[in-house]
């Protein structure tokens, strides 16, 4: 996978030609990927687009499956367990093709999407963070369902390349009036953010905290922060 990074452009990356997993389709290493670095890009400047096209040194990161030697790589993957993918800053992303990769949310096996997450963290200058909840603590924790890059991992990749205020194009209340099953009257608050087609949808129960969460992607945890 090949993938460029920019700061206001869009950066690319490729998976090597011959670099793929030889457990997960090809179509599914590519979305999960691709995934991956749409959280990055959900919380930050960064753009990253797929190259398939360009030569391999115009792409600032590559991403490739080997096991043992691999990729001409200098660094020799262990076997199954222990060292489950290495990165470089600014570089290429190897995984340890001898691990159980698996699509998110498969219950079983090394979720590759959290892997890639975490590998792409380090591509970006992001050391180990210890804490719990952070993509960045050095041990892989297995899969949880839903996942998010948390508000630890958003400040130190926004302490890096700056927030990404205003990404939203369109954010707007939606505000009605509800009856309860007990013929009480209540108001609720929804709030829309648009991006490029996607939408968030949030539902608030209290107005005024709704202009905290404009920059950025929000998350169920901002939401307890903010409680
Ligand atoms: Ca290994
Ligand atoms: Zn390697
Ligand atoms: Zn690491």
């Amino acid at each position: 996978m090949l993938y460029q990074l920019r700061h206001t452009g869009p950066e690319t990356c490729h998976i090597q030609e011959k670099g793929y997993s030889s457990q997960l389709t090809i179509q599914d290493q590519r979305h999960i990927i691709s995934l991956a670095f749409r959280m990055w890009s959900e919380v930050s400047p960064l753009e990253f687009v797929e190259d398939t096209f360009s030569p391999l040194e115009d792409v600032d990161i590559k991403l490739g499956f080997g096991t043992g030697r691999h990729l001409g790589c200098n660094q020799k993957f262990d076997g199954t367990g222990r060292e489950f993918a290495h990165a470089w800053f600014l570089g290429d992303v190897h995984f340890d093709d001898d691990e159980h990769f698996t699509a998110p949310n498969t219950g079983s096996g090394i979720s590759l999407l959290k892997v890639a997450v975490h590998e792409i963290g380090h591509v970006l200058g992001l050391p180990h963070i210890y804490r719990t909840g952070s993509i960045m603590q050095p041990s892989y924790l297995p899969q949880e369902s839903g996942f998010e890059i948390n508000w630890m991992d958003r400040k130190a990749i926004q302490h890096l390349y700056g927030g990404c205020k205003g990404q939203f194009s369109t954010v707007f209340d939606w505000i009605r009036k509800e009856r309860t099953q007990y013929g009480e009257v209540v108001i609720r608050f929804n709030t829309y953010f648009m991006r490029d087609g996607w939408y968030w949808l949030y539902e608030n129960r209290v107005f005024l905290y709704l202009y905290y969460f404009l920059h950025c992607r929000i998350t169920s945890e901002d939401i307890n922060t903010i409680k």
